[in-house]
């Protein structure tokens, strides 16, 4: 067994790790899948006495027991029995509740504009936590304090992985460890992100929701969720892609005279490559379907659309640099 040394500040010998993809407000189906892993209740805190939980991210938003899934996650990672990045669900929450500052000038008062899309979006996390304000409040300064990706184990000792919600990208990420030093942000860099061709904008875009491109000549598809889109997600992973059906990563396809096209030279540049030869990478978001299974020898999504009815999966990571199929574990959401 391999001894992870953990990032808690005891400094508890940690011999793995279980990396859960997006809750979305499952908590019931969260409890049962803690339960599987072999987490027990103590002080009202799950907790393993070897093991530690990994959120990928996206806690809130869109399922039916927001506020307890994040309680609880919150409950965990204040205790040290878990970590967390910050998803994009996170993210949104964040910016719709801030202020800008000196915003005198402007007709906007948050960071994220409160228009019709935005405002559905976080209306039921809103909702649930409407009559406990003290508590979003805590949450919100909370969201603060999460790293945007992490890094575990040592290369070393050969059990290092990394965690991101979206996508992670060499560069984004040595740029923001030369500034904070790790995957941390501060007010600056959040107010930053929110404006348009900055540096941390770009950084929350690809980490967060990773690399999204737009469709050709206006063109725009409606997602099985009845959202019309003029972009679609695309792999980062190494691998040949001569046309854009080779680049898609996502449930909804695109027009096929337009996934028959070959990249652009410019679309090119902006594709980001996670080698084969890289530590092993966990990431959320992507509502993938079907059996849970890696999607390289070294790259994991986690995100099986839990909430809509799918799974909620995680990986039990044990240090080792080729993940494996067998180490998923999953409970089914229940309609
Ligand atoms: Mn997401």
């Amino acid at each position: 067994m391999v001894n992870f040394f953990s990032t808690d500040s005891e400094l508890v010998p940690v011999e793995g790790y279980d990396l859960i993809g997006d809750v979305h407000g499952c908590a019931t189906t969260l409890e049962n899948l803690l339960q599987k892993l072999g987490y027990k209740k103590i002080q009202s805190v799950y907790q393993h006495p070897k093991r530690r939980v990994i959120f990928l991210g996206d806690i809130v938003d869109r399922g039916p027991n927001i506020r307890e899934a994040l309680l609880l996650v919150h409950a965990m990672v204040q205790k040290g029995s878990a970590h967390m990045v910050l998803g994009n669900h996170e993210y949104n929450a964040l910016t719709y509740c801030e202020k800008i500052k000196h915003s005198a000038a402007s007709n906007c008062q948050y960071l994220r504009p409160h228009n019709p899309a935005n405002c559905a979006l976080i209306a039921e996390t809103l909702e649930q936590f409407s009559d406990y304000p003290n508590e979003w409040s805590e949450m919100l300064e909370w969201f603060k304090t999460l790293p945007l990706f992490m890094e575990f184990g040592s290369a070393q000792q050969g059990n290092m992985f990394r965690v991101v919600h979206a996508c992670w990208d060499h560069d984004i990420v040595a740029h923001h460890k030369s500034i904070f030093g790790d995957g941390h942000f501060d007010e600056n860099f959040l107010h930053q992100s929110v404006c348009t061709n900055t540096a941390e904008s770009h950084a929350i875009q690809v980490l967060t929701r990773g690399v999204v491109f737009p469709l050709p000549d206006g063109v725009k598809v409606v997602t099985q969720e009845g959202h019309v889109r003029s972009t679609f997600r695309t792999k980062f992973w190494a691998e040949k892609a001569e046309t854009y059906g080779d680049l898609l990563f996502q449930p909804d396809p695109i027009p096929a005279e337009i996934a028959a096209l070959p990249i652009a030279q410019d679309h090119r540049s902006k594709m980001v490559r996670y080698g084969l030869d890289q530590p092993p990478l966990f990431v959320g978001h992507y509502w993938l379907k079907g059996n849970p299974k890696p999607i390289t020898n070294n790259i994991a999504c986690l995100d099986y659309s839990a909430v809509k009815y799918g799974r909620l999966v995680a990986y039990r990571m044990d240090g080792e640099q080729q993940l494996q199929t067998k180490k998923f574990v999953w409970e089914y959401v229940d309609p």
